[in-house]
């Protein structure tokens, strides 16, 4: 049964987490044919869900049966006839135009599945189209849209008396990378690290800092060495629900890469072994196609659960805690 506005009464979702970060795919056909999609493009699709199914979105991975850090996927038809799948992002607060821990996630989820065989497909995401492949068992990787670096060695003067100096770049989502927070990037300082994260993030915004189409920088990565000599760096990452990345950051290691490549410090072809704040690896590495430049980053995902969410229809918080 459906309820009005879209929303299940029983949905089919599968859980995993790509080294540490949640993802939960939506694994029911049967429900997005009945959502009021329209036809377009998957970012057209995504604009209509948003607009008219945004409680659905709440209901999926918000509380009571989401869980903090979580990417939902929603599977719609591609309208680029060369992409085997469509599909678009879902958190907490909003939507993301690419996610690559979560693509990491689906990848793994559908190979478990048996709804991919192991080998490459492209899927249409709202940020343009990716590389998929699906290693076998937990390891995927995907290949970003092209990353690109609009400003470098950009000063910010903070409200908690920092000054940070980073680049703004995008690989799918906007970022402000920086090195110089003088924070260490371990567990024992995520607390620390997110209160920068966020001052970071207020001076952005008062300064009128934006992506070139005026896009929040809703990423923020404080860069770090690594804490294991065989790689190469290491990042916490600020998401805009407040979270931290539990993984490296699949489309922030895209937009890293991109940076380091331009300045010369990593080779074409080269990998760049990235560890996430708790320690999790992604091998990242760039190449050049026609003139673009196109990262690939590789992990592991793990499926946690293969459940059905319940939404009754008297359950007052069958949209979420913060949803009506
Ligand atoms: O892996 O791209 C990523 C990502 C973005 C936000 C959370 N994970």
């Amino acid at each position: 049964m459906t309820l009005p506005g879209g929303l299940p009464e029983r949905l089919r979702v599968i859980d995993s987490h790509t080294i540490g970060e949640p993802t939960r795919v939506v694994l029911d056909d049967a429900f997005v044919a009945g959502l009021d999609l329209g036809a377009g493009s998957v970012r057209e699709r995504r604009d209509r869900f948003r607009e008219r199914h945004d409680h659905v979105r709440r209901g999926l991975v918000g509380d009571p049966r989401g869980a903090v850090a979580m990417v939902g996927v929603i599977l719609v038809p591609p309208a680029d006839p060369s992409c085997r799948f469509g599909a678009f992002y879902v958190n907490r607060v909003g939507y993301l135009d690419m996610c690559g821990h979560a693509t990491i996630g689906l990848a793994v989820t559908l190979g478990s599945q048996g709804l991919i065989e192991a080998g490459s497909f492209r899927l249409e995401t709202p940020a343009g189209v990716v590389g998929v492949t699906w290693h076998g068992g937990g390891e995927a990787s995907f290949e970003c849209v092209p990353p690109r670096r609009i400003a470098q060695g950009l000063v910010l003067d903070c409200d908690d008396g920092s000054r940070v100096t980073g680049d703004v770049a995008t690989s799918g989502l906007w970022f402000f990378l920086c090195r110089d927070h003088g924070l260490p990037v371990d567990p024992a300082s995520v607390a620390a690290l997110t209160a920068r994260g966020w001052s970071i993030r207020r001076a952005l915004e008062s300064r009128g800092i934006t992506g070139d189409q005026g896009e929040v920088i809703d990423h923020v990565v404080l860069l770090g060495p690594p804490r294991d000599s065989g790689n190469d760096g290491r990042a916490f990452v600020l998401c805009p629900d407040g979270a931290f990345d539990r993984s490296p950051c699949g489309t922030g290691t895209s937009a890293l890469v991109g940076c380091l490549f331009e300045d010369g410090i990593l080779a074409e072809g080269k990998t760049w072994r990235q560890e996430s704040v708790l320690g999790g690896v992604y091998d990242a590495s760039i190449r050049r196609a026609g003139g673009t430049l196109i990262p690939t980053v590789r992990g592991r995902a793990w499926l946690t659960a293969e459940s059905t969410l319940h939404f009754a229809a008297d359950d007052p918080y069958r949209t979420g805690i913060d949803g009506g």
